[in-house]
């Protein structure tokens, strides 16, 4: 394999516009010399000539900075990990400890707020204003050109944090070669084109706001135009100002600017209806796209939204034809260079692969292979191993192959869920709930949602005895049933949301904040004493499911 060219944009585009932030429009030739100077200040910082896979924290609004800074890191040998504006301290903190960052850059406000954990660990905080000045604090930096390491496709590039079945989130290991080949999948698959501009509304801490939306797009000389925050009606604006061709986002999204349209005058429809109808592209993922949703979008905009699945370790796996028919409720079908195979995983028997069933009909573990899949979770060896047999990587994903093309069924695992394309693990919620004062037990269970795909919804069961610093109980309570926050003379979901909402909020991602409450005396559990969630998830009014 060649080197990486991730972050050598080709000296014929220097001119050409790469990134559209706060206004600002900057060209490719900026990129390229911003990233090359923040990357000796990085090295000058660090003494070294190549940071041999150190890793570095970067927490910044979504924009031009984000991008110099991640090229940087790459350029002076280092492994990326972003961080996300959204999340409180806790998360953050335990994104900088697990990863074990020697050095983060910040920007801005958003960027301050790791400026106290870099000082508690006695490493380098570098401030960012000013992508001409790099670090000023660096010291004194090498001419240029001075020599930058050489990185190979091998290299490990970047970090990003997902959930599991277990605990907190894993570190996804991912080199250079793998999200180059990733890039290249899709360049080919959906035909990125140089004169294309994306409009980028997803956050940066996830593949499929990093790699589809931002690294495909810059190594086909095209332009990125960051919208900041995803907000609905200024989407459609920019959807329809006749300068976008291409548009990605979860469905959630796609559910939001349904309801943004349905919501405008007549006027304003037709011209978002014919703006964005004239696009090249518009492409869905990263959770189950409502047939409604794909039907209704088509009828207003002529668009066959794409539907696509991927994931954080193996990047894209399964798309929608670019050309061809694009089948609602089904995910299409292998992309360029990516093995996918349908296996019964009791049996090890192989259903289907690529677009033949072996077994029709019949429903299996959706497995990958190939030069895009994932070098290893970090510092997990055992984890790692785990999560592949013969080499394929065992998505946990169910699915059937249908006349060619594949439809995805759900998790394996109840415990994993997906709201808003987020990926949340309900034994994370649960094992924090479990740490607060008041909490006996709890289970959390995702809730069919019609905009969120689903929302998280948390069973509780409050101790008898509670100190009073649990902030449920104005002085010393002596049974469950006795339990009267100041607010109440009866403990009832109400209350226990009140008291338990916020002191979530201020530990984890608002995304992982159970949405419904519910104060339970026990919790549905079988023979053996494990919780049975389809029972939970009936306390919610939701019809169990299977498990
Ligand atoms: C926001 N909220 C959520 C949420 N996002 N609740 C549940 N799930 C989510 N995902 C809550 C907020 O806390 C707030 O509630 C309320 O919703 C409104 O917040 P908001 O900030 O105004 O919402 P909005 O900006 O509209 O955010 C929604 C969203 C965002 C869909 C734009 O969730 C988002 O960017 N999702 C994309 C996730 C993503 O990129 N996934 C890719 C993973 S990679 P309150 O009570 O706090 O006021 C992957 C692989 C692959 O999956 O295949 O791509
Ligand atoms: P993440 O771990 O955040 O990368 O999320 C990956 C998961 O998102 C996959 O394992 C799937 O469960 C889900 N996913 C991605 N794309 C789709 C899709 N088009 N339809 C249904 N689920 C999807």
């Amino acid at each position: 394999m060649t080197a990486p060219t991730l972050f050598h944009p080709s000296r014929e585009w220097s001119d050409r516009v790469a990134v559209l932030s706060s206004g600002a429009s900057r060209t490719y030739g900026e990129l390229e010399a911003g990233s090359r100077l923040r990357a000796r200040h990085l090295l000058a910082a660090a003494t070294a000539c190549d940071l041999e896979g150190a890793r570095v924290g970067f927490l910044m609004e979504p924009g031009f900075e984000y991008v110099v800074t991640q090229w940087a890191i790459w350029r002076a040998g280092g492994i990326a990990v972003p961080l996300c504006p959204d999340h409180p301290d806790r998360e953050l903190r335990y994104v900088i400890d697990d990863a074990d960052c020697s050095a983060l850059i910040g920007a801005g406000m958003t960027g301050r707020r790791i400026e106290d954990a870099a000082r508690e660990r006695g490493i380098p905080f570098h401030e960012v204003s000013d992508p001409k000045r790099g670090f000023p604090a660096a010291g004194p930096v090498p001419p240029d050109p001075a020599p930058l390491p050489w990185i190979g496709p091998e290299r490990a590039a970047m970090i990003l944090y997902t959930s599991g079945t277990t605990g907190r989130p894993k570190g996804v290991v991912t080199a250079h070669g793998q999200i180059e080949a990733h890039i290249r999948s899709l360049l080919d698959a959906w035909e990125w084109e140089r004169d294309d501009r994306i409009l980028h509304v997803l956050p940066l801490h996830h593949t499929h706001g990093i790699v589809n939306a931002l690294c495909c797009p810059l190594y086909a000389g095209a332009a990125v135009e960051f919208a900041g925050s995803f907000e609905a009606a200024a989407t459609w604006d920019r959807l329809a100002s006749g300068e976008i061709s291409v548009f990605m986002a979860v469905p959630t999204i796609y559910a939001k600017l349904l309801r943004a349209w349905e919501a405008a005058a007549g006027s304003t429809r037709r011209r978002w209806s014919r703006g964005a109808g004239a696009l090249r592209l518009m492409v869905s993922g990263s959770a189950a796209l409502p047939v409604r949703v794909f039907e209704h979008w088509e009828e207003i905009t002529g668009h066959r939204l794409l539907e696509r699945y991927g994931m954080t370790e193996i990047g894209m796996g399964l798309s929608n034809p670019y050309e061809g028919e694009r089948r609602p409720g089904t995910v299409g079908q292998p992309l360029p260079d990516v093995g996918v195979r349908l296996v019964r995983p009791s049996t090890g028997r192989v259903l289907a692969e690529g677009v033949e069933a072996f077994a029709p009909g019949a429903s299996g573990e959706i497995r990958i292979r190939g030069p895009m899949v994932f070098s290893e979770y970090w510092r997990r060896p055992e984890e790692t191993t785990a999560a592949f047999v013969d080499g394929w990587f065992l998505t946990g994903d169910e699915a059937v192959l249908e006349d060619g093309y594949y439809r995805l069924l759900g998790r394996r695992s109840v415990d994993i869920l997906k709201s808003g394309g987020y990926k949340i693990s309900a034994v994370e919620v649960e094992e924090l709930l479990r740490t607060h004062p008041a909490v006996r037990d709890c289970a959390v269970v995702g809730i069919p949602d019609e905009d969120w795909g689903e929302r998280v919804a948390a069973a509780v069961i409050l101790k008898a005895r509670v100190a009073p610093e649990a902030g449920l109980a104005p002085g010393v309570a002596v049974s469950s049933a006795a339990l009267s926050p100041p607010w109440g003379a009866e403990p009832d979901s109400a209350a226990v949301a009140s008291v338990l909402d916020p002191w979530v909020r201020k530990r984890l991602a608002r995304y992982k904040v159970p949405r419904a409450w519910r104060l339970v005396e026990d919790l549905p559990r079988n023979a053996m004493g494990k919780v049975r969630k389809p029972a939970v998830r009936a306390l919610f009014n939701v019809r169990a499911r299977p498990s």
